[in-house]
């Protein structure tokens, strides 16, 4: 049968090669085949705007955007893809007509197959950044490094290159992927503080209230700031568990607690939800009938019927119409009686504000090792390997963790060590970019290289954030990172053998393997 999509940029991908009928996450082929489509758009423009040598501030929106709206668990919506593309051409237009019309795009799925793999790796990385660099636009902070390198990337992307350059280029942007996580965490934590362990309920009160799921603090920012006189209480979900560590969200009384787990839970999660649910960014899954008219979509995120919530020019949002849902539904007649509760918080800052301590149970030989168990969740059954493994570390081993595969063991209570609980969750995906500042900062404690710490990473990895990241990791030279629960589709064999001579990158096998051949890293 002929294909009618093709995409193989996340980990569910169907049959661990590609999905050509249907997407696993639910994406349509029309809907594949338009994002595949306005990619070709941005990196129309982006050649444009490189021809002019100029970036206007409306394309930059529209590349970063653009691209965020083609990742996974993002953008189900045909009429919103079609309309973003009109955009798109507009500015096209508005540069060069004529030129516009010229400019070639290659076909991206074509060609020889590690050449594929190697373009692939490079356009899935830069989605990933454009997430990043959206949320901190959205709080007024741009790099023009950053910037400018998304008009490069999309424009490389389109060219010919020998696999030697392909890898050059994709170790260039890792290091500028960097500085884009680095803008990210300046953006958060000068708006709403450094994030200090908190601990965080997870019993729903009684009344009304509001989930909010996501990563972006501003839209959170904002609804806290519509709800706070309103009675209506604001449960995050997800990867906007973090926000709770931030003294400038936490300070709202009404930011009540997180509800529910990861992501591929919600189906169940919501499905008899007396509250709205609110998207800001991935991983929305096409709703159950149960509870699909209690769904609210904003920034690049959407679904067919869904209630979208726009920006105004200024960034403002008006979430009066999900106010008045939450009302409506009224939530609660009685508290929920979850017991237990989540800690996060445990940002660069607090980490390093305990390094003495920290460096003083390494040297003294109280902590044998750290382990960086982070990345996203999923529905894979292998993922459990995740839980197991916090589990068996030894006792006297530090677990960090962040992003959204946290939730398959932050409800454990794995006790302290000196003081430092055992598993310290650092945030979101995007506070990758504060542990490795921990780990460049052990390393300078102990003068000696990042791969010479006893420190371990083993990820879970899910979307193309998680490719982004990954790829910073390996241009700061970062070795020996077990993967899973599967490796990537899109990298080819030979791609793959390159990783593992020059990286050791290796796919998980078992917990107890992995932690026997890990503890033996730099000892
Ligand atoms: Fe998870 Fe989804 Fe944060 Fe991803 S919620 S899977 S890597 O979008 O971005 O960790
Ligand atoms: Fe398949 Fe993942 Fe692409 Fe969805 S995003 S169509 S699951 S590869």
């Amino acid at each position: 049968m002929d294909a009618k999509m093709f995409c193989f940029q996340c980990q569910q991908t169907a049959g661990g090669s590609a999905c050509i009928n249907t997407g696993v996450c639910g994406k349509q082929p029309s809907t594949s085949n338009l994002q595949d489509e306005l990619v070709c758009e941005l990196i129309k423009l982006a050649e444009l705007s490189k021809n002019e040598n100029k970036h206007s501030a409306v394309a930059d929106r529209l590349i970063i955007d653009g691209l965020f709206t083609t990742l996974t668990n993002v953008n189900f919506d045909d009429n919103a893809i079609k309309e973003f593309m009109g955009r798109v051409k507009n500015e096209q237009n508005k540069i060069s007509r004529p030129e516009a019309e010229k400019i070639q795009v290659i076909d991206l799925w074509d060609g020889d197959t590690d050449i594929v793999s190697l373009r692939s790796t490079l356009l899935f990385g830069l989605k990933g950044m454009a997430a990043y660099a959206h949320h901190a636009m959205n709080l007024g902070y741009t790099d023009n490094e950053v910037l400018k390198w998304f008009y490069k990337g999309l424009c490389e992307v389109n060219r010919e290159h020998s696999v030697t350059e392909w890898i050059e280029l994709i170790m260039e942007f890792g290091q500028v992927n960097f500085k884009c996580m680095e803008l990210l965490d300046k953006a958060n934590t000068e708006s709403f503080g450094n994030p200090v362990p908190t601990r965080v309920n997870v019993d729903i009160k009684k009344g009304p209230f509001i989930v909010v799921s996501g990563h972006d603090l501003n839209d959170l920012s904002q609804l806290l700031e519509q709800t706070e006189k309103t009675g209506v209480n604001v449960y995050t979900h997800c990867e906007m568990l973090p926000a709770h560590g931030y003294p400038e969200l936490n300070k709202y009384h009404n930011l009540a607690g997180n509800f529910g787990t990861a992501w591929q839970s919600q189906r169940v999660e919501f499905a008899d939800l007396p509250a709205p649910v609110l998207f800001t960014t991935n991983c929305l899954m096409p709703p159950a009938a149960s509870y699909a008219d209690r769904v609210f979509t904003t920034g690049p995120v959407a679904y067919p019927g869904m209630m979208h919530v726009e920006a105004a020019p200024d960034g403002g949002k008006d979430f009066e119409p999900l106010i008045q849902r939450a009302l409506e539904l009224g939530g609660y007649a009685a508290a929920t009686d979850t017991t237990g509760t989540f800690t996060t918080g445990f940002g660069h800052s607090a980490v390093l504000g305990v390094a003495d301590t920290v460096v003083d149970a390494v040297k003294q030989g109280a902590i044998s090792r750290f382990f960086l168990v982070g990345g996203c969740d999923g529905a894979r059954p292998g993922r459990s390997y995740f839980r197991d493994f916090v589990q068996q570390a030894p006792d006297d081993s530090i677990i960090l963790t962040l992003a959204c595969g946290k939730f398959r063991f932050n409800d454990l209570d794995l006790g302290t060590i000196g003081g430092l609980p055992r598993i310290m969750d650092m945030g979101q995906c995007n506070d990758a970019y504060g542990a490795i500042r921990v780990a460049v900062a052990l390393a300078e404690a102990f003068d000696c290289g990042v791969n010479d710490l006893p420190l371990s990473m083993v990820l879970s990895w899910y979307e193309q954030k998680a490719v982004c990241i990954l790829l910073t990791l390996l241009h700061l030279g970062i070795k020996n990172i077990r993967l899973g629960p599967s490796l990537p589709a899109f990298l080819s064999p030979n791609i793959l053998n390159f990783l593992v001579e020059n990286y050791g990158i290796a796919p998980i096998t078992t917990p107890e393997e992995d932690i026997k051949t890990l503890m033996n890293y730099n000892k």
